[in-house]
Formats: C-alpha cells, structure tokens, sequence
C-alpha cells in the first residue's frame, strides 16, 4: 500500500513542475506530474517522471568529514566557524568566500547570503547563476532598471509568434515544449522561430529555422529593430511615453545592420530567410522572445539580450498577455538566487551593492555590524583570485565548479592551493569534492523543505516525503550554525525554515512603497502551517496585488528612476577569441536530453543513462572529412585551454565550422574531466557571464589500436584507461573503452579491469589474435557477473541485449554461446540504444515496427509500443525515425 501522496516540486529545470509523490513500504519513490500545478497541470519530463531512480543511498554523503575523516556536526562547524574567523582576523573578510549556487532553496540562499554580505562584511558570495543567466539580469536591469522577467508562461499559449533564441526548449525546458506544441495544435496560426546555429530537437515545432552563424544573434536583432522602423511597426506612443534612448539605439543598429544583405552575411543565412523572419515578427503584435543561453553565455552576452529586449520596447510588445522578452531560466531555483541576492553585485530583495540607501536599509533590518561598500567578485575572478591566494578560504554550497566554471584545470589548481576548502553536498564523491578539506552533508530533494521560484516569478514549495539519510541537514541550518559559532547568534536563531522564510518575505516589503519590484511582504505572516500549504502563487505578492501577479508592466511603469524602460545601443558586438588556423573550428556546449549537469543526480538512473551513454562531440560531415574523421571514432579536441578525447558523431544538424559537446561529463563518469578543460575563461564585462559557447578548438582523430565495452555488475575503475566513460544500465555499469596499445596477455588485462584476480569465478574466454578480437565473460554462481569485448574497431556486438543477460538468473547454453559469438540467440530481440526513456523503448524494436507495421505517424507509434505517450520528450527522435524510414 502506498502512503498519500506529497505535492512538491521537481528540483531540475526552471520550469518548476509541481509533482505529486508516494513512497511505498520498500521506499520505493514513485512520482507523476501535478495536474493543479500551474507551471506544468500535470506533465513531467523524462527527468521528472525518472525523479524515483535517484534518491537512492549510493554516493550519498552521510556524515560531516573533516580532512577525511568522519566527525559530528558540532566538531565539523566549529572548525568551520572557526578557520573562518582565523582567516578573516589574519587577512580581512575579503579573504573569504562562498560559491552556491542556483539549487539552494531561497532560506538556504537567504542565509548564505546574511552571513556573508550583513556579519562577515564581505560581498564574495557568488553563484553558478553567474554561469547560467547573469546576462539575463544585467540585460534586464539595464533596460527595466530591475531584475524583472516580464512574462508568464500562459503567454507561450496567448502568443501569435514564438521566437525561441538560443534555447534548446525540447531538452532543457521539456515541459513549456509540450505546452508549446499544444498551443501550436490548439491555434495553427501561432508561428515558431528557432534561432540557434544547430538544427535542435525544438527545431520539431519550428516554422522557420535560422541557423545563424554562432555569436551572432545581436547583428539579427539590431537589423530586426532597423526593419521594425523601416517597416512602419515603431509603436511611437509607447516609446514616447514609457521609453528613453531610441534614437541613440536605432543609430548604434543602422551603424553595423541597416542593409539586410549585410545582416544575412553576418548572420550565416540567405537574405530571404531573414526577411521572412523580420516580416513575421513586424507583422505579429504578440510575440514572445524566449532567450537562454545561447543568447547569455558569451562574452557580450548582456548586449545580446538588450539587443533583443530593444525590440521589444520599440513595438511596445511588453506587459501585455501573449508577448514579451522571456528568459528561461535554467536552475529550479535560479530566480530565488535572484531575490535574495545571491549574486557578488547584489545585495538583498532585488536591493543594489552600490546604492549607500540600500545599503543603509538593509543593514539597518538585519541589525548587521557590517555592509560591504562594493561588489565583490564573481565566479571566474573568484576562483582566480583563490590561484593568487587573495582568497584563502572558500564554501562551496550545491554547485560543482571542478566541472562546470571555464578552464576547469586553472579552477582544479586553485581548488587544491587554496588553504580551506568546505564543500556542502548531497554526495560524497565529485570532482569538487576531491578538494573538500571538510565535507558537509546537505539533506537532498525529498527530504528538504522550503521553496523555489520558476521562471515565470512562481513561488513553489519544495516538501519532504523521506527521511533524512544518514546525518544530512538543511543548508540553511548548516550555514546558521556556522554564523552562530562565528558569533552572531541572534541573527541566525532561526527553529525552522519558515523563519526564515518570514524574515526574507519582510524584508522584501521593507520600505519598499512600490519602489521595488520584488515584493512579497503579503506573505510575511505565514503560519507554519500557511507555508507547509502555500500554494505556488507568482510575485509580487504585495498588498496591492494580495494573490499574486501574472504579468510586469502592464501599467508602462518600470523600476528606473524616471519610471521609463531604457533602449541600450548595441554595436557589432564579436566573442573575445576568435578562429585562427590553429584552431578553425568553433566550440559550442550544452545539454542533452536525459541528463542534468554533471550526472550527480541522472547519472544513478538506468533509464536516463540509456539515452547517450558517453561523452561526445558532433560535426558535420564535410568537417568530419576534411579533418579525417569518422563517425564513431574516437577524437582529440584541442583549444588554447586544455584538451579532451571523446567520441565524434558526424551529422548534419551541426553547421560547418561547428563543434557541440555536452557539459555533463566529468571524471566520476570518465576519462574526460570536462568539456570545459577545452572552454576559455572570457567574461562578459557586464554581467561576468563566461562564454560557454564560443571557444576556438582544433579536432584530430584519437589514435587508438583497440576498441571495447564492459559491462559489469559493480562499479569498475578504469582510471588507466586511454579512454572511458560508464553509464548506469539496469542492474549493472556499462563501460565504454578505447586503448593506445594491445597488451601482450589479454587475459590478463581483462582480470586487470574487471578487478578480478579470484580463482572461484567461471571465465569463458575467446581470442583471435590474427584481428586481435577478444571476448571474456565472468560468471559467479552461473549468473553473469562481467563481459568485456575487445575489437580492433568500433564495431562491435551490441551492448543493449548484452546487458539483459544482467536481469537473468542463471545462463543456460543458448545465453553462454551467444555470450562469445557476441550475437542473440535465436528468438532474443535486441531492442538496441533506447529512445522512449519512459517505457524503454529502443531504437531497433522502433526501426522494426515502422517497417513491419508500416507505422507513419508518432500516435501510430504510440499506439503500437507506447513510446513517445508519457512525457513526450522522444517526440522529435520518433519523427526523424520515422522520416529515415521514408
Ligand atoms: N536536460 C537538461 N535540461 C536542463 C539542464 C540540464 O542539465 N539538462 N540544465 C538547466 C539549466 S541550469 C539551464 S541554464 C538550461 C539551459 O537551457 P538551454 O539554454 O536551452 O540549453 P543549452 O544546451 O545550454 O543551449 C541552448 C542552445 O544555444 C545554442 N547556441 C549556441 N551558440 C548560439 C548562438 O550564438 N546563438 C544562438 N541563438 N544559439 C546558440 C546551442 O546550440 C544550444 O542548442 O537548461 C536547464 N534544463
Ligand atoms: N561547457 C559548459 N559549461 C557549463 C554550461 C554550459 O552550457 N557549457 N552551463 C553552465 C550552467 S548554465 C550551469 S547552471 C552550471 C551547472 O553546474 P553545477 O552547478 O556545477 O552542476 P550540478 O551537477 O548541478 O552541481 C550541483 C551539485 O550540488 C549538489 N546538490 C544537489 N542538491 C543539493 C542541495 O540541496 N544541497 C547541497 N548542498 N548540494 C546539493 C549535487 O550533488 C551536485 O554536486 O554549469 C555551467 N557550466
Ligand atoms: S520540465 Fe522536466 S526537469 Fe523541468 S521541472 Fe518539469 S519535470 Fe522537472
Ligand atoms: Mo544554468
């Protein structure tokens, strides 16, 4: 029997899907969408409807451990507490730092936040959101005069014309696709715009697609304000009343992008594809510009999107249902980094660093002894100045910056030269966490309480439904003991979340009389038990607006000074490295389906791991030949930075002279420690938001003498491998191999990487030396333990009907020749890599019932196996199937 179900949130992406859990008595986690949640009535993703398989105990961080060694919680703080008073009374506050990050929940970010800014008197507290939307925030400031997303995602229905802008919307916001592709369903007219260099899986809803040359979205925009005047469509009303700086704006546009042909060379793209685009938007009163980060992650990120937003102000298309420029935010808590002011130049409730009012008002409600008079530094400088030693002591709080910051090695240095290093997270072994001198364990999704704010300014509540493991706390607790310990017990007395809760909501409506635009004061007197029910509600919360907002500006008021939205003129903006001979070829990175950053949480699921099982880079085929390299086979990319080798896949999505690499990989889960050893560390000198997009890289083939795969019920290391990577199937770990050169006794190796040197296991062995093929498997108790395969290329048996010799009991004689011929028996399918991560569909059983069902459309499929009728985030595979069928 399963216990009630728990409404919460999903802690991936900013959509902030509400779900509803239950556990049952073997504590088994089963999860479906919401239908009363208002972001998602009641979808869920590939990842959300996967939440189950990852709240497991393996790798989970159990107990505090202070340089190694496992300690209890008043030992691990005070010393804590302790190195960091020592530090700042031999070197300053400035000597300090915390890095956290956008999956704090807003009481844990509060309080972070607190202790640095208002007691210990620094503003080194920066977040991975510098990563992820500071160009958002600074675009918007700049132009709003407030960190103020407009929209709302009922919008995406209302709008006659959606233009997503460097958002990989399938992938990464699944569920506003799905509503997306409803909305297109309901309202054929409702057009979609995908700009983004590669043809993307969003591309499935796409009208038009401009693959634009990368970096160039700024040229697009400023020729789109030109054409908007040029065509008539300048809302001269609106700019005149609400507006300041058009003409200085459409003077900077006309500069670089008055002619059209010359916007479409910039850009990549013919003339008349352009024009269409610029038509369609001239001609469509509402419409939606939603930007990610193909649009925030470069150097000149900031101008980007003022670039677009100077669009949207000269049409006037702003603060009214169905338009508006729309930033997708990527982490599920993202905006209420925003709020509390996690980032190094802000301060607290949408409050400026250097502004002495605010700074007076905010110290003056946290009764605080200090207030820094000035930013402090961001992401990039921080852990540069940690290389220096300016910084000698840092706090990593739910981010894993040996990962995912640029020039990870530089990053990896400072990790290991600064002199304390306190990482707070859910698992023990990261590539972060390697570094950690004392290691805080957090409680995880599931045993947490507090909220989140999504995208469209939704407050959600996260609630727990698990009992905390082993002896994890909240991050807010964690942080307030340690701010007591350092002496400032009154201000960190908080029982519980909802405390802090109450005073962050307080402070928001703080002399605030519609000055600010965040404010959630209404909200400041919640009962313990409001808050355990608050129901998502979008800010302000305020006593004008008691239930919520849905939509910014709808009056022309915006939060600058004189009350007026402010056009920003945009040059002809260029990344800070450009391509050379020695690297002709531009790196792009970002996410894939299944999986979320650097596989901490995906990475334990075997349904999520079986979608792209390793680290790869795709190019398109005439770059494939021209830099001799084959599809499958394994490739060396090199930039100014670092290098990596990971696996090519040749295909026509990707433009020429394009590279694309996903970020999640790392060495928990392969050779390759991230794509950003290769990524370069420019900022934007805005917002500080690093150019993850745009790196110049050379490829060469990897030579390797030998290919192969392990699968293997337990974990492996492979460490000595010249490459690797492991994924997660059912019930065993799948390895993929390559070697620079054959060992002299193959029998050997394999014992050597199957870590098995027992006498009592069955081993079934075949070599043929003359191709340097072999094949191993080692069975316990007749079961299937581990088998390896070893070729001399990628050609090898496929690993999917492999792997379901792992769910058998004992093998009979068919399943052990099968084993060494590396072919199925008779009668056994091989479902092959899957594509539905909802009911594990694979691409083989696909392949074979559109041909043998002569299915053409995605219901048929839908009803002939299921796959694609759950979350729906296989769509867009299942229709490329089936046009390859054609
Ligand atoms: N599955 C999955 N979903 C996620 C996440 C995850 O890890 N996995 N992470 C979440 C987070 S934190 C974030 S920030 C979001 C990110 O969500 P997105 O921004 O949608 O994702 P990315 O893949 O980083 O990049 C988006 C697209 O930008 C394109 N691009 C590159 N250069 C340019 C350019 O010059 N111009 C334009 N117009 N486009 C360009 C890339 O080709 C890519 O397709 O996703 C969130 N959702
Ligand atoms: N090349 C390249 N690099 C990128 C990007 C890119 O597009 N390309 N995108 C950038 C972006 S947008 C982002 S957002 C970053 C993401 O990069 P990271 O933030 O480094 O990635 P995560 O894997 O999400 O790391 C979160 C960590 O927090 C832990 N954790 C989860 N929940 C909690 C909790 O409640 N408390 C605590 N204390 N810990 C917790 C997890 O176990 C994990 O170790 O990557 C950036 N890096
Ligand atoms: S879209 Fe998917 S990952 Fe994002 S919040 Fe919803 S269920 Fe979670
Ligand atoms: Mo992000």
């Amino acid at each position: 029997m399963s216990n009630p179900e728990i409404r919460t949130t999903c802690p991936y992406c900013g959509v902030g899907c509400g779900v509803l859990v239950s556990v049952d008595e073997a504590m088994n986690v089963s999860v479906r969408g919401d239908p009363d949640h208002p972001a998602n009535f009641g979808r869920l993703c590939s990842k959300g409807a996967a939440l189950g398989e990852t709240v497991g105990p393996d790798n989970r961080l159990l107990y505090p451990k202070v340089d190694g060694e496992v300690t209890d919680w008043g030992r691990a703080l005070d010393h804590v507490a302790g190195e960091f008073k020592r530090v700042i009374e031999t070197h300053g506050p400035d000597a300090v730092a915390f890095y956290v990050s956008g999956q704090l929940l807003t009481e844990d970010y509060y309080v972070a936040n607190k202790l640095m800014k208002g007691f210990i008197g620094s503003a080194n507290i920066d977040t991975n959101s510098r990563l992820c939307m500071s160009s958002a925030v600074a675009g918007y400031k700049r132009a709003f005069g407030t960190d103020t997303v407009p929209c709302s995602y009922e919008d995406l229905e209302r709008a006659k014309l959606i233009v997503l802008a460097g958002s990989n919307t399938a992938w990464c916001h699944p569920v506003l696709f799905q509503r997306i592709r409803k909305a297109k369903k309901d309202n054929p007219d409702l057009m979609v715009v995908v700009i983004d260099p590669r043809a993307t899986p969003t591309c499935d809803v796409a009208d038009l697609h401009l693959a634009v040359r990368p970096g160039s979205d700024a040229m697009l925009f400023n020729g789109l304000l030109c054409y908007l005047q040029d065509s008539g469509e300048l809302n001269a009303l609106f700019v005149e009343r609400c507006t300041d700086g058009a003409d200085e704006a459409l003077a900077s546009a006309r500069a670089s992008a008055g002619e059209l042909d010359v916007v479409a060379t910039a850009c990549g793209i013919d003339t008349d594809t352009l024009r269409e685009f610029y038509r369609l938007f001239a001609r469509t009163e509402r419409v939606v510009t939603v930007f990610s980060q193909g649009i925030n992650q470069f150097s000149f990120g900031t101008d980007k999107v003022n670039s677009l937003i100077n669009c949207h102000l000269l049409t006037g298309r702003i603060g009214r249902p169905g338009m508006g420029p729309f930033s997708f935010t990527g982490q599920p808590n993202a905006m209420g980094g925003r709020e509390v002011g996690g980032l190094a130049n802000q301060l607290a409730a949408h409050m400026e660093i250097d502004n002495p009012q605010h700074r007076e008002r905010v110290q003056r409600f946290w009764q605080s002894p200090a207030i820094p008079g000035q930013a402090g530094l961001k992401a990039v400088d921080m852990f540069q100045a940690m290389e220096t030693g300016k910084i000698k002591a840092v706090w990593i709080m739910a981010t894993n910056p040996a990962v995912s910051l640029p020039d990870t090695q530089r990053v990896r240095a400072a990790l290991g030269q600064c002199e304390l290093v306190v990482v707070s997270d859910c698992v023990e072994h990261t590539d972060t966490t390697q570094y950690a001198d004392v290691l805080l364990p957090a409680q995880s999704w599931g045993e947490k309480e507090g909220t989140v704010t999504n995208s469209e300014r939704r407050i959600s509540r996260q609630r727990a439904f698990l009992p905390t493991q082993g002896d994890a706390r909240p991050d807010w607790w964690i942080v307030s003991e340690v701010g007591r310990r350092m002496g400032y017990e009154s201000a960190f007395d908080y029982p519980a979340a909802v405390d802090v809760w109450r005073e962050h909501a307080a402070l928001s409506g703080f002399e605030n009389d519609g000055e600010r635009d965040f404010d959630i004061s209404e909200l400041a007197g919640l009962s313990h038990e409001d808050y355990q029910y608050l129901p998502p509600v979008q800010w302000p919360v305020s006593h004008a607006a008691p239930q919520g907002s849905a939509r910014m500006f709808s009056d022309g008021h915006f939060f600058t000074r004189n009350g007026r939205a402010r056009f920003v003129p945009i040059n002809n903006p260029q990344p800070a490295h450009a391509i050379s001979d020695d690297y002709p070829l531009v790196l792009n990175s970002g996410r894939v389906r299944d999986h979320w950053h650097t596989l901490t949480r995906t990475g334990k699921s075997p349904r999520l791991s079986g979608h792209i099982v390793e680290p790869y880079a795709e190019l398109h085929p005439d770059d494939a030949t021209q830099y001799s390299v084959e599809d499958h086979g394994l490739v060396r990319l090199h930039s100014a930075w670092g290098e990596i080798v990971v696996r090519a896949q040749v295909t026509g999505t990707q433009q020429r002279g394009s590279v694309f690499v996903p970020m999640h990989w790392n060495l928990q889960f392969s050779s390759v420690p991230s794509v950003d050893c290769l990524v370069s560390p420019a900022t934007d000198p805005v917002s500080g938001q690093p150019e993850f997009k745009y790196t110049p890289v050379a490829i060469e083939p990897f030579p390797v003498v030998w290919h192969g795969f392990i699968l293997s019920r337990r974990r492996l290391e492979l460490k000595n491998a010249a490459y690797w990577s492991c994924a997660k199937g059912q019930g065993m770990w799948r390895y993929e191999i390559a070697g620079e050169q054959s060992p002299e006794d193959w029998a050997r190796c394999a014992r050597d990487l199957l870590c098995s040197h027992e006498t009592d296991v069955d081993w079934l062995e075949y070599f043929d030396p003359a191709v340097n093929r072999y094949r191993a498997a080692r069975l316990v108790d007749n079961q299937l333990e581990s088998c390896i395969f070893i070729g001399p290329d990628i050609h090898l048996p496929s690993r999917d009907w492999l792997s379901k010799l792992f769910e058998q009991g004992p093998l009979d004689d068919a399943a052990r020749t099968s084993l060494l011929t590396g072919k199925p028996a008779i009668g056994q399918k091989d479902a092959g890599p899957i594509v539905c991560s909802c009911f594990s569909v694979g691409i083989n059983t696909l392949v074979d019932a559109i041909q043998s069902q002569h299915l053409t459309s995605v219901e048929q499929i839908g009803e002939a196996l299921k796959a694609g009728t759950n979350c729906g985030s296989c769509v867009p595979e299942l229709k490329a199937l089936l046009a390859d069928q054609d």
